[in-house]
């Protein structure tokens, strides 16, 4: 049996004004918790230092660039990274990162993976995201995730906290493809924070069902794989919109075992042992016995019904 002891470090709403000393004062508070109860490793929601800011439609670039990390660790959440050497345990952290390759500046909405000693041992770079890029004054509020992020292009899986681990942000865990891309190299837990508002303004008719699609989504992931998943909400009403809880872990056999039952700042625990991954790998799940890729090109060669991968017209290619 590996056994790792993980806590969902649940959120409840940072305001447009708060500080990320004062977000990183409740992530703390939380990683506390989770030490005092055992906890090998903490997992913190999407964008976990301020608000979600694309909710708004914002001109200027400067206000924009305030809500993103040019360092990581940088002045305000070094004191995270100590506070984890010195409890002796990891964490996971959604932030939007600033970062300049080449010269050229890049914006992402990001994760890290940090072990026990406060190293970083993985960053991902979200790679759906949802919503829209121009200002869409209809909304009652905007998601311009597409106007002030650039995609990510990889799900990676590394070796931490005794076994593979692997990670997702937000709207990735609504797409299978996410999953099997990371169970394809064998992951075991694969961590997810989001911010999700209860309210779609494009399909309200799916509002009632948001919790219910939040625990579908990462329950098949979960199974379909023979993996652990950790999702963590920031919930709650934040600046006036209202983002649904529902933080979870699940088992590889797809059974929620441990949850959160309020919107505010919360943790939730479970022994979760890693070695439960193997009955599903080895049978079911035995990607190497079972799938049948020949079959399935068209997940990688078409976008959707009538475009290719390259944003060509279905057909137009014959
Ligand atoms: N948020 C939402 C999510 O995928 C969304 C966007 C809400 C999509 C409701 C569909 C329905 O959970 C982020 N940040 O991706």
């Amino acid at each position: 049996m590996r056994f790792v002891n993980v806590a969902v470090g649940q959120l409840g709403p940072i305001a447009r004004n708060d500080t990320r000393t004062q977000a990183v004062a409740r992530l703390s508070g939380l990683m506390r918790q989770a030490r005092s109860n055992g906890c090998d490793l903490i997992v913190y929601p999407e964008l976990a230092l301020t608000t979600f800011f694309p909710r708004w439609y914002i001109e200027d670039q400067s206000e924009i660039d305030g809500f993103f990390e040019r360092e990581m660790p940088g002045p305000e959440t070094q004191a995270l990274f100590d506070l984890a050497r010195e409890l002796g345990i990891g964490f996971y952290l959604g932030y939007g990162e600033l970062s300049i390759e080449d010269g050229v500046l890049h914006r992402y909405n990001s994760s890290i993976l940090v072990d026990k000693s406060g190293a970083i041992v993985a960053k991902y770079r979200k790679v759906h995201l949802p919503g829209h890029a121009e200002h869409e004054p209809w909304r009652e509020f905007q998601h311009l995730e597409k106007r002030y992020f650039e995609p990510g292009n990889r799900f990676g899986v590394v070796e931490a906290f005794g076994g593979l681990m692997g990670m997702a942000i937000c709207n990735d865990r609504r797409w299978s493809e996410t999953y099997r891309v990371m169970g394809l190299q064998g992951v075991e837990m694969v961590l997810i924070g989001y911010n999700t508002p209860v309210h779609n303004p494009p399909a309200p008719e799916h509002d009632d069902l948001s919790l219910f699609h939040n625990e579908l989504v990462m329950q098949a992931g979960a199974y379909q794989n023979g993996t652990w998943v950790v999702g963590v909400a920031k919930a709650g009403i934040e600046e006036g919109v209202d983002q649904i809880g529902g933080s979870c872990i699940i088992a590889p056999s797809g059974e929620v075992v441990a949850a959160c039952t309020t919107k505010g700042d919360e943790i939730a625990l479970a022994r979760c042992d890693l070695d439960l991954c193997n009955s599903y790998k080895r049978t079911t799940f035995n990607f190497d016995i079972h799938r049948q890729p020949r079959a399935y090109r068209m997940i990688v060669e078409r976008k959707g019904k009538n475009l290719m991968a390259d944003g060509t017209p279905v057909g137009s290619g014959e």
